[in-house]
C-alpha cells in the first residue's frame, strides 16, 4: 500500500528536499503550510515537485486546525519541520516562537495519541539546544544549554518527544541537526545572505553586504543530504534520538572567501573589529562592512556534531563538503542574478 507522509513546514527548505524525496521513494506526500502567510511554493517548484504535493492548510498554533489534517489525510509518518526558524528573531518574539516551535510540536503529538498512535513522528530539533555547550563536539548525550528563545523552545519540544515515545509508546524521533543550507536557504540565513549578495555585486547590481560576527563557527552541510537521514530515522527498528552533522566547523570568514572566489571577486580583509571589511582588490571597493546589529546577543561556543551514532545505526553521512555546499551555492545565486 502506497504511505503517506505529512511534512509540516513543506514550504521551507527541508520540506521542499523532504518532499522530493518522499515522493521519489512511492509515499503520497501532504505538505502543511500556513492559510494565514502568503503562501509561496518557490522552493517545491524548484525540485519539480510543485504538482505532485498536496498542500494542506495546517497552523501550528491551532490545535483543532492540526488534529483535523491528521483525521482527513490519515498519515503514516508526520515530519515536523514547521518552526519560526530565525534564531535572531526569536529573541524579538519569544512567546510566539514558543508557542509554535515549543507547543506546536506537542499539539501535533498531543493529536497522534488521540488519533492513531501508530503514526510515527519526526521532529526537527537543532544543535541550538546546546547552545553553550561544555563540551565538543556536541552528540546525544551532550547536555544542552541552550542560549536563545528559539534554542529553549526547541528544547521543550524535544523533551516532549522523548516523552511521548517513553510514556506513550509513540515511535517518535528527535532528530538533532546542526546547520545545513542549500541554494534554498532563506536570505534570512548567513550563507545564502552572502551568496546571494556576492552574485550580485560580482554583476554590479550591488556595492556591499553587511555582516555580524565573522569569526561565528558554525558546522554545515547540505540539506538534501540531512533530509536522508530524517527518513531514515523513521525507517529503523527503534525510535531514537540522532545528531546529524559532518563533524567539521568553519567560520563566516571562511565562507565569505570560498563564495568571492566562485563568483570572481578577488576578496581581501582590512582592518579589525567593527571596523574590518572585505574589499575587492580588482576594483578597491569594499564589499563587506560589519554591522554590530548582526551580531548575537551572546554568540555560541562554536557548535559541532559528533554523527557516529547516525552512521552507525542507520548508515547515515553526509556527501557534500563545505567547500561544495559553498560553491554550490554561489553558482546557482550567480546564475539567478544573471537572469
Ligand atoms: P524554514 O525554511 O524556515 O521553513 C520553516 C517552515 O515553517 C516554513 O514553511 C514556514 O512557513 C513554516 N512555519 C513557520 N511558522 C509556522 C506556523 N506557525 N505554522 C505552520 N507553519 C509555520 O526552515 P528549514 O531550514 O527548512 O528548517 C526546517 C526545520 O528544521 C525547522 O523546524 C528548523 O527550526 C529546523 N532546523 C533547521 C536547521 C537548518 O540548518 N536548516 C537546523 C536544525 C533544525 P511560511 O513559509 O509560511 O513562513
Ligand atoms: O545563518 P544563521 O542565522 O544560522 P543559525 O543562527 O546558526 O541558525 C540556523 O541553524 C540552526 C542549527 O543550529 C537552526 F536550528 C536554525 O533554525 C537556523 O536554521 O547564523 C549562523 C552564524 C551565527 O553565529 C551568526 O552570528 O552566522 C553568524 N552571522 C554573522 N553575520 C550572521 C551574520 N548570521 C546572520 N543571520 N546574518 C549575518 O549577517
Amino acid at each position: 500500500m502506497t504511505r503517506r507522509a505529512l511534512i509540516t513546514g513543506v514550504t521551507g527548505q527541508d520540506g521542499a528536499y523532504l518532499a522530493r524525496l518522499l515522493l521519489s521513494k512511492g509515499y503520497a506526500v501532504v505538505g502543511g503550510s500556513r492559510p494565514a502567510a502568503a503562501r509561496d511554493i518557490w522552493r517545491l517548484r524548484e525540485v519539480g515537485v510543485d504538482r505532485d504535493v498536496k498542500i494542506a492548510d495546517l497552523e501550528l498554533l491551532d490545535s483543532s486546525n492540526i488534529l483535523s489534517v491528521i483525521e482527513r489525510e490519515r498519515p503514516d509518518e508526520i515530519y515536523n519541520l514547521a518552526a519560526q526558524s530565525v534564531v535572531s528573531s526569536s529573541f524579538q518574539t519569544p512567546v510566539l516562537t514558543g508557542d509554535a516551535d515549543a507547543l506546536g510540536a506537542a499539539r501535533i503529538l498531543e493529536a497522534v495519541r488521540k488519533f492513531n498512535p501508530l503514526i510515527r513522528f519526526y521532529q526537527a530539533s537543532t544543535s541550538e539546544m546546546f547552545g553553550d555547550a561544555n563540551e565538543s563536539p556536541q552528540s546525544e548525550t551532550t547536555p544542552f544549554c541552550p542560549r536563545s528563545p528559539y534554542g529553549v523552545a526547541k528544547l521543550y519540544a524535544h523533551w516532549m518527544t522523548v516523552n511521548f515515545r517513553n510514556v506513550d509508546g509513540v515511535f517518535a524521533c528527535s532528530g538533532i541537526l546542526f546547520n545545513h543550507e542549500s541554494p534554498l536557504r532563506g536570505l534570512e540565513f548567513v550563507t545564502r545572505k552572502i551568496t546571494h549578495g556576492f552574485a550580485a555585486i560580482a554583476l554590479g547590481n550591488r556595492d556591499c553586504i553587511e555582516l555580524g560576527n565573522l569569526d561565528a563557527r558554525r558546522d554545515w552541510g547540505f540539506a538534501a543530504d540531512y533530509v536522508e537521514g530524517m527518513w531514515r530515522m523513521l525507517q529503523s527498528e527503534k525510535p531514537s534520538d540522532y545528531v546529524l552533522a559532518t563533524g567539521r566547523s568553519h567560520s563566516v570568514r571562511d565562507f565569505c572567501e570560498i563564495v568571492a572566489e566562485t563568483v570572481g571577486l578577488d576578496l581581501a580583509w582590512q582592518g579589525v573589529g567593527i571596523d574590518e571589511r572585505a574589499i575587492d582588490i580588482k576594483t578597491g571597493r569594499t564589499i563587506v562592512r560589519i554591522n554590530k546589529d548582526f551580531y548575537r546577543p551572546n554568540e555560541l561556543m562554536p557548535l559541532v556534531g559528533n554523527a557516529t551514532k547516525a552512521q552507525r545505526e542507520l548508515g547515515w553521512r553526509p556527501a557534500m563538503t563545505f567547500s561544495e555546499l559553498a560553491r554550490t551555492m554561489a553558482e546557482r545565486d550567480l546564475k539567478l542574478a544573471q537572469r
